[in-house]
């Protein structure tokens, strides 16, 4: 760790107080006390995001997300047989009102087999929740079991079918929270009714995760990548992290990225519909960092040989800020993500003369109350001038085409707040915003 990582890591560790002392302070069932430890277990951080929302839909949330941890891990699980695993999908909903009911067949991998053995105090929070609550989880948690039961048996093969794999395991998880969030009173009849922009929200989460992941899945045998994607780069799944075809995987890596980046103008739409700045945050936050994954996987090669991940020091910037993540952190990320896109993929540059140009940029941060000035030097002025017979030291003509070209720079660059020649070439100062 460096410096700074220590001291953001102290920082986090002391604005996160640990379970059991957030608990103490709430004075909740036992049950409930041991649903926080069971979030704080399988997912600090985003644990921590769910602690900070409203108090009327901060249990709801937490017992939500157990409920589908649950059925997720029976999903996930290698060791079921596949009948067996099938029927405990399709009636997972069904047991969210027995209780007392929990499940202990978890093979020994399992992370979250302990929460399985135990779900009999997810069952008791749940059926304490108001009944407009139970009845979206319930349903959520019937749908995707299907979902996740068709696709035990089913290959993602198309594009289509990878959107269809996606919003059963998180499209649905979108839809869901935001009828939670207008059931709760806190976001206004609306919200639920955007169900293609709540899908989305989930989508862009769930193929980014896919994305990273595919090293791991495909030594795991899972595949999560469509085939008439993969198939169109090489000839078997497990050549996409072969080293000899690594030309190849990244090529399909990146078309995968460009199919998730696709998601985000409706991140963006759903975000900017949200009224509630404890939802805003919860929402924010998970989109700010798969944004930053994407980032991270688009153009990378490293993807195909280990699991590439944040800075676990960007991810708890992210989460540190209180009012986290403002627009001004979610814009910052969207365009150093444009840049990247532009930078990796754009074709206009490559292979051109203007192709070194890419070594002059940076995505270095510039200190807040900083000027940057920007100077154009003419290029080749002489040969400019002999070819247009300029008249020297100063022709009219050619001042007055340097101060046309000056204008419209100023009037297309509106970061620009000032601007003066001097010889042949122009200055520009900008002034940079604490972003
Ligand atoms: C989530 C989502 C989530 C949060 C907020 C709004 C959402 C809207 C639509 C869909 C999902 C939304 O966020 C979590 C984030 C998370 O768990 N992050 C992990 C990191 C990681 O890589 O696993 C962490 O430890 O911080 C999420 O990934 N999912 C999720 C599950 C349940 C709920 Cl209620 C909300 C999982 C998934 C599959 C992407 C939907």
């Amino acid at each position: 760790m460096n410096p700074e990582e220590v001291v953001t890591s102290v920082l986090y560790l002391l604005r996160h107080a640990s379970a059991e002392e957030k608990i103490q302070k709430l004075k909740c069932s036992s049950e409930l006390i041991r649903c926080y430890q069971y979030l704080e277990q399988t997912s600090r951080s985003f644990a921590a995001v769910i602690q900070e929302l409203h108090p009327e839909l901060k249990d709801v949330i937490c017992i939500y997300y157990l409920v589908l941890r649950g059925l997720d891990t029976v999903e996930d699980d290698m060791t079921l047989e596949i009948k067996y695993k099938k029927e405990v999908l399709e009636t997972f909903y069904e047991k969210l009102y027995i209780r007392g009911w929990s499940f202990a067949d978890s093979g020994p991998n399992e992370e979250d087999a302990p929460l399985l053995i135990e779900f009999d105090v997810v069952i008791t929070e749940f059926l304490n929740l108001k009944k407009e609550y139970q009845d979206v989880i319930a349903k959520i948690t019937r749908e995707m079991g299907m979902g996740m039961s068709k696709y035990t048996t089913k290959k993602v093969n198309t594009v289509e079918d990878w959107n269809e794999y996606c919003h059963y395991v998180a499209g649905l998880v979108g839809i869901g929270l935001s009828q939670l969030f207008v059931a709760s009173g806190l976001e206004p009849s609306g919200i639920e009714k955007l169900e293609a922009l709540s899908n989305s929200m989930g989508l862009f989460l769930q193929k980014t995760n896919i994305i990273r992941d595919v090293f791991e899945d495909v030594i795991d045998d899972r595949r999560f990548w469509p085939i008439e994607v993969w198939s169109k780069h090489v000839n078997l799944v497990g050549d996409l992290i072969n080293d000899k075809y690594l030309t190849q995987g990244v090529n399909c890596l990146n078309e995968l990225c460009l199919n998730a980046i696709e998601h985000i103008p409706d991140v963006l739409d759903y975000l900017s519909q949200i009224h509630d700045r404890t939802i805003f945050s919860f929402c924010a936050i998970p989109q700010t960092m798969a944004i930053a994954t994407i980032t991270l996987c688009l153009n990378n090669p490293k993807v195909m040989s280990e699991n590439v991940k944040i800075r676990k020091t960007e991810a708890i910037r992210v989460m540190k800020q209180k009012i986290a993540p403002t627009d001004a952190v979610f814009l910052k990320k969207l365009d150093i993500l444009e840049k990247n896109v532009q930078l990796k993929t754009g074709p206009s540059m490559a292979n051109s003369k203007y192709e070194y140009v890419r070594g002059f940029e940076t995505f270095e941060a510039v200190l807040p109350m900083t000027f940057m000035v920007v100077r154009l030097d003419g290029q080749n002025f002489t040969k400019f001038s002999a070819d247009h017979g300029f008249e020297k030291p100063n022709d009219i003509k050619a001042l007055e085409l340097m101060n046309f070209c000056a204008q419209r720079i100023m009037s297309k660059v509106s970061d620009i707040i000032f601007s003066y020649g001097q010889s042949d070439e122009y200055r520009y100062k900008t002034f940079s915003f604490d972003l």
